[in-house]
């Protein structure tokens, strides 16, 4: 667990995205080794808007997400021990070796699942949503998708029933542009907003910056209040941007489908360097304290893979339980 989180709410946001980005760039680091034998989408570059959102949840407000789930799951409160554990297969890791990369979950901290098939957690979420309403409950589910996942016709369904029922759902979507190689200009119309489409459905929707972490965790929490409040689901967009490939270890910049100035100009407004560059005159931050942080993380980092690589492997008279088949 992580035990030396700062108690100002904004360092603890750079903290954490600084947590997760490290994790990652230890995954990347390690995965050429062949000991993580499944895929693994990372999340570099996009850590503000998991971080932003989790600072505004509870802990008990459920949460659902997609392939790329490393940094919710985290963010969330989830272990990560056990999610690299679950990265090499070990029966220690969250899903007891048997998921990998793609299916995460701590249900401690309120972290119901992620999967590999895009949008199937939506109805999840929804259905997650529907649970607390029926238990008269405060909590809100949280649901985060890409911008491809809100193509399938799944999103439409479930979106309408949280409007239907006017569910205590927050829809959060990370538009990173890309659906794999697919940019949204290839996808959609000229001059389509997700959130314009969504809106139609009747949910409250807003589009904001989501490599700035202040501004995400402020515009979730709002969102948060509004649905606590007994308003109708909220559906979030934030724009961000991926730095590695879609699914691996590597930078694809050489496969030339993303614009090189998109890729530079976003790159120059990486979430992390940003929040330190508004924090530069705050009370208690300082580049000793980052170097203190990188220090801690990385030692906390190192320990969790000792973990991960010395666990042992599930027993393989087990291998049918747990799966569904
Ligand atoms: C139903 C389904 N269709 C296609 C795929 C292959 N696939 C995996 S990730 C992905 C891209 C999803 O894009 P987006 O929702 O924007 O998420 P991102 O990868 O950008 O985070 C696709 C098409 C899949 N896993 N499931
Ligand atoms: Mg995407």
């Amino acid at each position: 667990m992580n035990t030396q989180l700062p108690n100002d709410p904004s360092l603890r946001l750079v903290r954490e995205m600084l947590r997760i980005r490290m994790v990652e760039e230890a995954i990347a680091r390690e995965y050429p080794k062949g000991e993580m034998r499944c895929p693994t989408h990372l999340s570099v570059g996009q850590e503000a808007v998991a971080v932003g959102t989790a600072a505004a949840l509870e802990r008990t407000d459920p949460a659902v997400s997609t392939h790329r789930a490393h940094a919710h799951y985290l963010a969330k409160g989830g272990d990560l021990k056990r999610l690299l554990a679950e990265l090499f297969g070990k029966e220690a890791g969250c899903a007891r070796g048997r998921g990998g990369s793609m299916h995460l979950i701590d249900l401690d901290v309120g972290f119901e699942g992620s999967t590999a098939i895009v949008g199937s957690t939506l109805p999840v979420g929804v259905g997650l949503a529907l649970g607390i309403r029926v238990r008269a409950e405060a909590a809100v589910a949280c649901i985060f998708l890409g911008d491809g996942a809100m193509e399938e016709g799944v999103f439409y369904e479930s979106a309408n029933f949280a409007v239907v029922r006017k569910l205590p759902a927050l829809f959060i979507c990370e538009n990173n542009s890309y659906s794999v190689y697919s940019p949204l200009t290839k996808r959609q119309p000229h001059g389509r907003q997700i959130h314009d489409v969504v809106r139609a459905l009747g949910l409250t929707t807003a589009a904001h910056d989501g490599n700035d972490v202040f501004g995400v965790a402020a515009a979730v929490k709002t969102a948060v209040q509004a649905i606590r409040d007994g308003g109708s689901p909220v559906f979030l967009e934030f724009s961000t941007y991926r730095h590695l490939e879609h699914c691996g270890p590597y930078p694809d910049d050489n496969l030339g489908y993303r614009p090189e100035k998109d890729v530079a100009a976003w790159k120059a407004r990486d979430p992390i360097v940003q929040a330190q560059e508004r924090l530069r005159d705050h009370p208690g931050f300082s580049g000793e304290v980052i170097e203190r942080w990188r220090s801690e993380i990385a030692a906390e980092i190192d320990g969790a893979f000792a973990f991960a690589r010395t666990a042992p492997w599930p027993d393989p008279s087990t291998r049918a339980e747990y799966v569904y088949a």
